[in-house]
């Protein structure tokens, strides 16, 4: 299998479960479930279950002890983007090519809706605790990760510093460590933690240097990336003056960063007993993602 046929191996089995979520989902008012739906639905990477289930698939734990956690992530995910549209956020008009969440249902509809899909994570966390010690301490990882000291702290810190226009790297470094990488961080941790632990220190440096990558090429794609492949406007960094890696390095400097983060990913996976064939491909993507 190649590495697009298992990548949609992976992106169909998460889709199954996710549309099962949404059709269950009967709230009241119809406008909660819908705007819900809405960002749920309307394509994305799913890049989070993709890693969770390519991580288990690597550490020999079954998607299926991996599913709910799974769907939690990219409810948190899904959360976090329809509150970074926001006209008091990024203020983006577009996202994944489509009208964002508050473009669509208004202001207020757009954060209850992220607050509802944020609620409902925590609720399905909540119930995996039921299943046991290793499955409480996957959910306290995915809480702690999400919240304050992750990317709920990144995003404070970002909208602290928007205006400052050039700040410390090691401002900059907080941010994307807690903003970006650690919710991804959560995606490749999880599955070790149910499995027993073996690698937990192993795949949060991965975790964190993935992270790192991915905030790189999102910032690399700001400047040579186009609306049609990212499905939301470019150029808005240099435009608002935002201070980024591009910005702190230069875009050559950061293409080689990106190079170096890929490399070390790839050397914490060989390091693991197991076919990592998969997962040093879906970094080599990410390093040369289009959207
Ligand atoms: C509002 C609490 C709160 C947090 C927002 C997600 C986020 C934190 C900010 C978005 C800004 C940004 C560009 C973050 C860096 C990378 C990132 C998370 C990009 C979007 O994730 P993808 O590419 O999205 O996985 P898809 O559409 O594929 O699901």
């Amino acid at each position: 299998m190649n590495f697009n046929e298992k990548y949609n191996g992976y992106l169909n089995e998460f889709n199954e479960i996710l549309n099962e979520f949404c059709s269950g989902l009967d709230c009241s008012p119809q406008i909660l479930a819908d705007s819900m739906r809405y960002s749920l639905l309307s394509g994305g990477k799913r890049i989070r279950p993709v890693l969770m289930f390519a991580v288990g698939d690597l550490l020999g734990v079954r998607t299926d002890k991996l599913k709910n956690f799974a769907l939690a992530l990219e409810l948190i995910h899904t959360y976090s983007l329809i509150h970074d549209d926001l006209p008091e956020m990024d203020d983006d008009d577009f996202r994944r090519g489509k009208p964002s969440n508050h473009r669509v249902f208004g202001t207020g509809n757009a954060v209850l809706a992220g607050d509802g899909l944020l609620n409902t994570a925590y609720s399905i966390l909540i119930k995996e605790c039921r299943k046991g010690a290793e499955y409480v301490s996957a959910a306290e990882f995915i809480c702690d990760y999400a919240g304050v000291y992750g990317m709920i702290g990144g995003q404070s810190a970002d909208l602290l510093h928007e205006g400052d226009g050039n700040y410390s790297e090691e401002t900059l470094n907080f941010i994307y460590e807690n903003k970006t990488a650690k919710l991804l961080t959560t995606a490749v941790v999880v599955p070790d933690i149910i499995g027993g632990g073996k690698y937990f220190s192993e795949l949060k440096t991965f975790g964190s240097d993935l992270g790192y990558l991915f905030q790189l090429t999102d910032d690399i794609l700001d400047v040579e990336g186009n609306f049609h492949n990212l499905g939301k406007s470019t150029g808005k960094d240099k435009k608002a003056g935002k201070y980024t890696a591009v910005s702190l390095y230069g875009l050559d400097a950061c293409k080689l960063r990106a190079d170096v983060c890929a490399e070390r990913c790839g050397t914490i996976i060989e390091g693991i007993n197991g076919d990592g064939e998969f997962l040093i491909n879906l970094v080599n993507y990410v390093r040369n993602r289009k959207n």
